[in-house]
């Protein structure tokens, strides 16, 4: 005991409560970070957090012996409107195995080749939108453009559901709820215990009926029409039955609706936005990524994609995979202990108390060299992935409990890319300096582009 009392104290707390709210939080904690080193504890209005961002902590609480999944302060109030859908369970919610176990088929490889032409049709849609911003000489919206793109796969693809996002001049009133639940899900982290929040509180609620209504609209549907497909999300989600003879029951089904409508297109629009934003900046990364869509698909002026050839995007998919590295769009993850135990040796952790994974700085760890700042998609060259640590990049999560729709995202993110610097010019007509918003996930703020058409190499 001796021992533990000594190593606790051995960790470094910082209290942020006199700053004040932080519309910022995650870079408050990477800053924490580079400042009191790779485990610290944060002290806010009286609760206390530890964050643990070197490698060989979090290669520990990787290990699902003695760790799981916890669902911390954040997704306790994601909970508020998701409940026990997949992200936002509890370990040992029955509906966590059930659902898993039923959707598992639409994330399998053979799921992606299904997916694929709708992917491709809202691709082309983003690109009809971007030739017209081209000819009439405007400037895109990156991020928003992005979701618009994200959002409309998701629904077609998973849930036969179409947005028309591109049809629309702002986006979708379901973007704008989304992002205000997540964004109180993320300021109540750090409300002073004193405030009066009823007006957010209030608002939030209308926000979270709003997002319920959008939900009930897609599942009629696809019950009105009397399509009992199960080769997708909803048709599974409706009609799968488990292997233990249990389904997914109405309220249950409505949560994973939601759950999978946001957890779907908002972080991978992200990255997709970082990507961008880095290919900009990085004109050798540009080129190479040019250079392969033109070795895949020569002159053509409009390609069409087919599955394999998304696969061959190797280049463009490591720029996508070091945009995740340096802005893990969902940026951190929490781990609880099974049992009582000492992490690295030396940290009392009691069972079922969580710790947060700050991934942006595990990876900025030594582990990825002398310059981790440096956007290099060599990193991800194979031989480099197969040197390094396992653990040293989880813009997934991890184990068990880890995303669900990495290939998704990574198929749809990889193919919008390619098709994209094939295609434009990107011209960075404000001299965009990064600023990263924070709205529980990360996004580059107001970054615009303008466009001109590219001649591809034959
Ligand atoms: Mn996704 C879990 C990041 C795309 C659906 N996702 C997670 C976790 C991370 C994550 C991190 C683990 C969270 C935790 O441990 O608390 N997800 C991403 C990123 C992208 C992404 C960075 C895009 C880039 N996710 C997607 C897509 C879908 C999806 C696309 C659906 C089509 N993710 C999920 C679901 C879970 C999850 C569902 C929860 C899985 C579970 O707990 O069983």
């Amino acid at each position: 005991m001796n021992r533990t009392t000594e190593a606790l104290a051995a960790v470094p707390t910082v209290d942020v409560s006199a700053v004040g709210a932080t519309d910022t939080p995650m870079q408050q904690v990477m800053r924490l970070a580079r400042r009191h080193g790779p485990v610290f504890r944060r002290r806010l209005h009286g609760g206390e957090r530890l964050f643990v961002s070197s490698l060989d902590l979090v290669a520990e609480l990787c290990d699902e012996e003695r760790f799981t999944k916890h669902v911390g302060p954040a997704l306790e109030n994601v909970r508020e409107f998701t409940a026990d859908g997949l992200f936002t369970a509890y370990n040992d919610e029955p509906n966590w195995a059930r659902a898993h176990d039923i959707l598992m088929p639409a994330f399998a490889l053979g799921s992606m080749r299904a997916y694929h032409p709708a992917m491709l049709r809202v691709a082309r849609r983003l690109t009809d939108s971007w030739d017209a911003r081209l000819a009439a000489g405007s400037p895109v919206d990156v991020a928003e453009d992005m979701t618009r793109m994200t959002l409309d796969t998701i629904g077609l693809a998973g849930f036969g559901y179409d947005f028309e996002s591109f049809a629309r001049a702002e986006p979708h009133p379901f973007v704008g709820a989304m992002v205000r639940c997540l964004d109180w899900s993320m300021t109540r982290l750090g409300r002073d215990p004193d405030g009066d929040f009823t007006v957010q509180d209030e608002a939030f609620r209308a926000d979270a009926d709003f997002l319920a209504g959008v939900v009930d609209e897609v599942i009629a549907a696809r019950t009105a029409s009397g399509d009992t497909r199960t080769d997708d999300l909803l048709g599974l989600m409706l009609g799968a039955v488990h292997p233990d003879g249990t389904s997914l029951d109405a309220a249950n089904i409505r949560h994973q609706v939601i759950t999978f409508l946001i957890a779907g297109h908002e972080t991978t629009s992200g990255a997709l936005s970082f990507a961008l934003h880095h290919l900009l900046k990085n004109p050798v990364a540009l080129r190479l990524a040019q250079q392969e869509t033109d070795e895949l698909w020569g002159g053509t002026e409009d390609p069409e994609p087919t599955f394999e050839d998304v696969g061959r995007l190797r280049w463009i998919r490591q720029v996508l995979l070091e945009a995740l590295r340096l802005w893990p769009t969902a940026a951190a993850f929490s781990r609880e202990a099974r049992e009582d135990t000492l992490l690295g040796g030396r940290y009392l952790l009691r069972a079922g108390e969580g710790v947060s994974v700050l991934t942006p700085m595990l990876h900025r760890d030594p582990v990825w060299g002398d310059n981790p700042e440096l956007f290099d998609p060599a990193r991800f060259d194979p031989e480099a992935e197969a040197a390094r640590p396992v653990h040293a990049f989880k813009p997934f999560g991890t184990g068990e409990r880890a995303c669900i729709g990495r290939q998704f995202a990574l198929h749809e993110a990889t193919m919008l890319l390619g098709l994209i610097v094939h295609r434009y010019r990107l011209i960075d007509h404000t001299g965009y300096r990064l600023r990263v918003k924070e709205t529980l996930t990360l996004k580059p703020d107001g970054f615009t582009l303008t466009l001109a058409r590219r001649t591809p190499a034959r």
